[in-house]
């Protein structure tokens, strides 16, 4: 069995795949040939043959960011009747991005007609993708966006649908920064650097600091992940006692972040922010422990991408990148979208 979590939205009898976290385990599993279910709705339906099939490839599903995305494609798919076949693909930790070329890999072999992806890196899949798209698979980029450079010298070919994320991460700063005073000091902790929207949520973090007068005095990778930013706000905290602040480019690191802020007895004397506007962090905006986040949407974010494909593959010309809004969220709610 292979490493790669997976939804598909058939079901049939005596083909029953595990339920693993929400998601179903169903590597191996074959096109049926009875009857189908929708499994979100229970639905009895049988697939046109001709209904597209679409592999929607996020990244960690550990990561309720990626299990709203994983929603939002699962309602488009069930209210969408036979357009076409879904199939939701995730990764079990943030970092491992060969296990996201495998899936690419196993999409391919799968004979999608779309993979819409959110890159876990956004230079390592590109030669996957464009092995993908040489075999005939339309690619929309979604989320993070792959780095244009090594597309062209690949040739690949990919329509970005995603949020602006330097613009977003500088509305969480400049929420943080309306609390603090010129000259205060804080940190940033940020996503995997070899994904673009890591390094654009840093700079619009330093673009929020640096236009507020604020001192950034560490700036460090928790890789998206919980636990690391926890170490690393722990150690920032130590070495660091006068700081104000800890901007985090993801909702899973914020977390992480609180986490430590409490436990260092520092709960109110230092903010968080984070990005996403996951379940988990509602109970801490609500009572301050995470002063702002953003909220880009995920399950927008795969709708746009799966109806950019389903265009596509209908015959309209190729989009164009499209920008998705980003909503800046605090204790007083959203006081600041687009
Ligand atoms: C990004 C998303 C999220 C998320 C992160 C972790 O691509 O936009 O903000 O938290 O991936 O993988």
């Amino acid at each position: 069995m292979r490493r790669t979590q997976e939804q598909r939205l058939e079901w049939w009898p005596g083909a029953v795949c595990a339920i693993v976290a929400g998601v179903l385990l169903v590597s191996g599993c074959s096109r049926p040939a009875g009857p189908v279910v929708d499994g979100s709705r229970g639905e009895r339906r049988a697939p046109p043959a001709d209904s597209p099939r679409v592999a929607l490839v996020m990244k960690s599903l550990a990561n309720e960011f990626f299990a709203t995305m994983a929603e939002g494609a699962k309602g488009h798919q069930a209210s969408s009747g036979d357009r076409y076949e879904l199939i939701v693909n995730g990764m079990r930790n943030e970092t491992d991005v060969s296990e996201q070329v495998t899936i690419i890999e196993q999409m391919v072999a799968r004979k999608v007609a779309a993979i819409v992806i959110a890159p876990a890196d956004s230079q390592a899949v590109v030669p996957a993708l464009k092995r993908a798209a040489d075999a005939g698979v339309l690619v929309v980029n979604i989320d993070n966006r792959l780095d244009p450079e090594i597309c062209k010298a690949t040739g690949l070919v990919a329509p970005f649908v995603g949020p602006d994320n330097r613009a977003g991460a500088r509305k969480a700063g400049e929420a943080v920064a309306r609390l603090l005073s010129a000259g205060d000091e804080v940190a940033i902790i940020e996503g995997i650097p070899s994904a673009d929207n890591a390094r654009q949520r840093a700079l619009g973090l330093e673009d929020a600091a640096a236009a507020a007068g604020l001192v950034i005095v560490g700036r460090q990778s928790g890789q998206w992940e919980m636990e690391k930013a926890n170490g690393i706000t722990a150690a920032l905290l130590s070495e660091h006692p006068s700081l104000k602040a800890i901007l985090c480019a993801n909702d899973s690191m914020a977390l992480g972040a609180a986490a430590a802020v409490a436990a260092a007895g520092k709960g109110g004397k230092v903010l968080v922010s984070g990005f996403d506007n996951v379940p988990a962090v509602q109970p801490l905006l609500t009572d301050g422990r995470i002063a702002a986040t953003v909220d880009q949407h995920g399950d927008r974010l795969a709708v746009e991408g799966i109806e950019a494909a389903l265009g596509i593959l209908a015959g309209a010309a190729a989009p164009l990148d499209r920008t998705t809004p980003v909503d800046l969220v605090t204790r007083d709610g959203a006081v600041d979208s687009r």
